[in-house]
């Protein structure tokens, strides 16, 4: 269970009073906590546009394939790009060390106890990476459908990946997660033949939350999509650098 983002004790029980102010309680301090995020998450922006790098911040589930895309990706822009990692897991170094595999930096945060990233623990990591002018830096959140959502890590856009085994149900029943995100992932299109996920219901969803969200479809394991998504990510730093 989180320690840090208020998600215990919000059990709300109409007729109990003492439970109605253990809420407002558990309100003001995710309230409190939650600003001094924002603080650090500016301070992170400002850091990053300093050096006119683009951060993207992956939030998913456990297993819908978070590491694998940054596996490919990273293998498909280092030849040209600059790229750091930030890896976020409550235990282990082993995402991190997937990363290097491929001939990546990265850094690991190992949270814990708790369940998201937050800014000041991001703001760590950028120390201990070279993030460089015109580069990239992906940050992967810890999985979980819930927590990560609430937290802004200064990042540009947040990229919400769904795997085609989770159900197309999820953007309505995590719609935090999937509002705060500007960016879908359908990953594991490989599998469409064998799971009851209907594509086309599934972006439905998505924008029945979040209107003009970006969807890419892919499959990591077959390479499918990867190209239009590798694409969508040049033009970013395209865009950064003729914006400066
Ligand atoms: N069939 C199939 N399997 C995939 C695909 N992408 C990833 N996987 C598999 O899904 C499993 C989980 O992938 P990860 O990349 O570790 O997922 P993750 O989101 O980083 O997981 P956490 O960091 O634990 O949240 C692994 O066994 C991958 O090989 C895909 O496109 N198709
Ligand atoms: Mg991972």
């Amino acid at each position: 269970m989180c320690t840090t983002c208020g998600c215990q004790g919000n059990t709300y029980h109409e007729h109990d009073h003492h439970h109605y102010e253990h809420r407002i309680d558990s309100i003001e301090i995710e309230k409190a906590i939650l600003e001094v995020n924002d603080y650090h998450a500016k301070h992170n922006r400002e850091y990053l546009d300093k050096r006119n790098a683009v951060a993207l911040n992956f939030v998913s589930s456990p297993g819908s394939g978070k590491t694998s895309l940054l596996e490919k990706t990273v293998s498909a822009l280092q030849q040209k790009y600059l790229v750091a990692v930030v890896e976020g897991d409550q235990h282990t170094e082993i995402d991190a060390d997937r990363i290097r595999k491929v001939g990546g930096q990265a850094y690991q945060i190992n949270t814990g106890k708790t369940c998201h990233l937050d800014a000041h623990m991001v703001g760590h990591a950028f120390e201990h990476l070279a993030i460089a002018e015109n580069s990239f830096v992906f940050i992967e959140n810890v999985g979980n459908l819930i927590c990560p959502a609430m937290f802004d890590l200064g990042e540009h856009h947040r990229i919400a990946v769904i795997s085609t085994t989770e159900g197309d149900d999820k953007p309505l029943k995590y719609p935090d997660m999937f509002y705060y995100a500007d960016t879908v992932v359908i990953n594991k299109t490989d599998l469409l033949p064998y799971v009851d996920f209907d594509t086309k219901r599934c972006i439905d969803n998505i924008r029945k939350i979040r209107t003009e969200a970006r969807v890419f479809e892919l499959s990591v394991k077959t390479g499918q999509g990867l190209n239009i998504w590798v694409s969508w990510l040049k033009s970013l730093i395209k865009e950064r650098i003729n914006t400066v």
